[in-house]
């Protein structure tokens, strides 16, 4: 579907993998996104070139009630398997639906190029997580080419109880080779390691590298959180708020192999840096609304030259 002028509109929705509706923002100087229903998974980040920047499996089964494997998939209420839940929560293959009028947002963002989702409970879902609830994300496209993710959990229980839950935007970046990735920004700072029985540790002082398996759940993070990519040439600027901790995941050779919607070599190109909150589970009283915002960018980087300053990119705003 076209505008007039044969322009692209900023906002279309249509069938995606396996007949699935997915939205496609797209942003004047061309950068684009794509986001399923089914989930309310954004599966594909392009800048203004046409590059992808987010990794998606090649075996990613785009069928119910399997996971998207990549992209951003939305964990909730349960991040991984810090409660009684399927790991990482429903929300992820729970159908979303698109909110043409949602409430306002405090700040308004406004770019054209977004989408509203909506996610309700079902009497299914409320058998397995008892409490009602209200789940607005709204994905939007910046001028810039930026991604960002605002997420709104209103308490909607009329039996005046609270409830707590757990969250992560299980982001999926692609890199070039995960060897030649630093990540800056959570040096010295505690973290929950789940390959040690989540014991905690501290980080030492230099940025960090990647050569084994990784899975650690950063604690009290700052906003600002780089992703370097030494081939590439990139830097990923994470930026979130309301979301203290960051999870940092690549499976590594050995368990890539066990992943059965992952390519046995694909480990290597895929890094998860995922703006979350597990250590303190947010609690919300009936009438009561949280929000957790994740804002993507990605810049040139000139770490090949070594000149960067880290400072730098991450005080860039
Ligand atoms: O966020 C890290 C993590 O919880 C890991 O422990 C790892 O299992 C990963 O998520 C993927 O989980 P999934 O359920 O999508 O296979």
């Amino acid at each position: 579907m076209a505008a007039a002028g044969g322009d692209k509109l900023p906002m279309e929705v249509c069938k995606g993998i396996n007949g699935l509706d997915k939205v496609v923002l797209r942003e004047a100087r061309g950068s684009s996104a794509e986001v399923y229903l089914y989930g309310g998974h954004v599966t594909s980040w392009k800048n203004d070139h046409g590059e992808e920047l987010l990794f998606v499996s090649s075996k990613a089964v785009f069928k119910p009630p399997k996971p998207i494997r990549g992209g951003i998939p939305i964990c909730f209420p349960q991040f991984a398997s810090h409660g009684g839940l399927e790991s990482h929560g429903f929300a992820r293959n729970r159908v979303w639906s698109i909110e043409s009028d949602p409430p306002p947002f405090p700040t308004n963002s406004a770019s054209k190029a977004h989408v509203d989702l909506i996610l309700k409970p079902t009497e299914e879902d409320l058998k397995i997580w008892p409490h009602s609830f209200e789940f607005r994300l709204r994905v939007a496209l910046g001028p810039g080419g930026d991604l960002l993710l605002t997420s709104r959990v209103r308490n909607t229980s009329t039996d005046g109880k609270p409830f707590s839950f757990t969250f992560a935007y299980h982001t999926y970046f692609a890199v070039s080779d995960i060897s030649e990735v630093r990540v800056e920004g959570l040096e010295t700072l505690d973290y929950l390691d789940n390959l040690q029985s989540k014991e905690r540790f501290t980080e030492q002082g230099d940025a960090i590298t990647f050569e084994s398996e990784i899975d650690k759940i950063y604690l009290s993070t700052p906003t600002k959180i780089a992703i370097l990519d030494h081939e590439k040439k990139r830097t990923f600027v994470v930026r979130k708020d309301g979301l203290p901790d960051a999870v940092v995941w690549n499976p590594w050779d050995k368990r890539a192999k066990a992943i059965v919607d992952l390519g046995d070599e694909e480990y290597k190109h895929m890094l998860c840096v995922e703006a979350a909150a597990v250590e303190k589970p947010i609690t919300l009283k009936p009438g009561e609304e949280w929000k957790g915002r994740l804002e993507l960018s990605a810049v040139p980087s000139s770490y090949c030259s070594g000149q960067l300053d880290p400072q730098k990119v991450l005080q860039s705003s």
